[in-house]
């Protein structure tokens, strides 16, 4: 954290603080009351989450353990990795997820069926 006397600065780089070359970001705002996202899996794709503003509750499965993450501070990033099985609770209704992704989009890379991900985990 780079902060001085007129307040925080956070910066990200590609093999510095980031372990890999971002390929890819995209935020999350402005969720409906209750909403649940995620529900799946990825094949090939590593990701931090930030949620830079209000808080979420990231929830992580690698098929063995599963683990509930509250993300409520802007310093504060999760790494996901391949075969985790992901899903997003209790956004605040000022949540921000900011999401740095090792790869492009690609609806195919999506494991949406949790036996499927289960199956795929333990090989
Ligand atoms: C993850 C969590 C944190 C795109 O067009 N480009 C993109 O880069 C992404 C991520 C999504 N989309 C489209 C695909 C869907 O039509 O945006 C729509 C919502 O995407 P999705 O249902 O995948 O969103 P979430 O919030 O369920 O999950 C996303 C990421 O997919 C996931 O990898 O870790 O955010």
């Amino acid at each position: 954290m780079r902060g001085d006397a007129r307040g925080s600065l956070i910066a990200l780089e590609s093999g510095h603080e980031v372990p890999f070359d971002i390929a890819r970001i995209y935020y999350i705002f402005g969720n409906n009351p209750g909403v649940e996202r995620g529900f799946h899996a990825h094949e090939r794709l590593t990701q931090w989450a930030i949620c830079v503003s209000g808080s979420c509750v990231m929830r992580v499965d690698d098929g063995a353990t599963r683990a509930d993450v509250l993300l409520d501070r802007p310093d504060l990033a999760i790494e996901i990795g391949w075969l985790t099985w992901r899903e997003m609770h209790d956004f605040s209704p000022d949540a921000v997820l900011l999401v740095l992704a090792s790869e492009r989009y690609d609806i195919d890379d999506y494991i949406i069926d949790y036996e499927q991900f289960l199956e795929k985990s333990r090989t």
